[in-house]
C-alpha cells in the first residue's frame, strides 16, 4: 500500500502538492520511430537527439516510481493494421511521400504490432503497467485511459515523453478538462523544435498554471525518496 500522505515538489508557477497515493506516471509516446535513428521521426528530417536527451531522466524516474510501487501508464501513438481508425485527414496531411500505413524503417509506420511503433528498449512497460494504444494525439480520445485512472482512484498525473507541443500537450488539455492536476517535468518531455519545447511548457504553466505545473525528475525522485 502506498501511504496517503502529501508530499511538496518544487514546481513553477507554485509548489504542486504530490499524493503518490492519488498519482500515476503517464509516459508518453516513447517509441522507437520517434526517438531512434533510423525511424520514421528522423526520415522526416527530424533531429531525433532533441528527444534522446530525455531518455536518461525518465528511466531514473521511472526506476524510482516502480521501486515505491506507483501506478505507471505507457501510452504509444499508433493504428490498427486495417487503418480503420485513421481518419483520412490525419494519414494525408503534411503531403509527404510517406503516409501513416506505409512501409517504413522499422515496419509498416505507427501501426500497432510493429517494430517502429513499439516501446524503446529502455523504458519498455513491465508485465502488468498498462499501455494505452491511442490513435490520436491526445492520451484520453478513444481510450480507456480515464476509466483505468478512475479505478486506481488517480486524481494527478505526473506527465513526461514525447513531442512536449504535441501529444504532451494535448494530454495535459484533455486531463485538465477531466479534472486532473498535470505536473510536466521539463527535463523528461521533448520536442524536435526547442522554441517549442520552451514555448510548450510556458503554455502550461502560465496564467498561474492553465493547464498544470512544470518540473524536474530530481524534485520527484526526491519527493518519492520521501514517502
Ligand atoms: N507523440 C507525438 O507527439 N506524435 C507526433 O506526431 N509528434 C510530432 O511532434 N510530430
Amino acid at each position: 500500500m502506498v501511504p496517503d500522505k502529501v508530499s511538496i515538489v518544487e514546481a513553477e508557477p507554485y509548489p504542486f502538492e504530490f499524493w503518490p497515493a492519488h498519482c500515476a506516471l503517464v509516459i508518453i509516446d516513447m517509441q522507437r520511430d520517434f526517438l531512434e535513428p533510423g525511424g520514421f521521426g528522423e526520415m522526416l528530417g527530424n533531429d531525433v537527439g532533441q528527444l534522446r536527451r530525455t531518455i536518461a531522466p525518465n528511466r531514473a524516474l521511472l526506476d524510482a516510481w516502480r521501486k515505491a510501487g506507483l501506478l505507471v501508464i505507457h501510452t504509444r501513438e499508433g493504428h490498427r493494421p486495417d487503418l480503420a481508425d485513421l481518419p483520412p485527414a490525419k494519414r494525408i496531411r503534411g503531403r509527404g511521400e510517406k503516409h501513416i500505413g506505409d512501409p517504413g524503417p522499422m515496419g509498416r509506420i505507427l501501426v500497432r504490432g510493429e517494430a517502429g511503433h513499439d516501446i524503446i528498449r529502455e523504458l519498455y512497460p513491465k508485465p502488468g503497467e498498462p499501455v494505452i494504444d491511442k490513435p490520436g494525439k491526445g492520451a484520453f480520445f478513444a481510450t480507456d485511459l480515464h476509466a483505468i485512472l478512475q479505478y486506481h482512484g488517480i486524481r494527478q498525473l505526473v506527465v513526461t515523453g514525447v513531442t512536449t507541443e504535441v501529444c504532451v500537450n494535448t494530454t495535459v488539455r484533455e486531463a485538465n478538462d477531466r479534472g486532473y492536476d498535470c505536473l510536466v517535468l521539463a527535463d523528461c518531455v521533448g520536442s524536435y523544435f526547442p522554441e517549442f519545447q520552451e514555448m510548450g511548457l510556458k503554455m502550461i504553466k502560465a496564467q498561474g498554471g492553465i493547464f498544470g505545473w512544470v518540473g524536474k525528475s530530481d524534485q520527484v525522485i526526491k519527493a518519492i525518496g520521501k514517502g
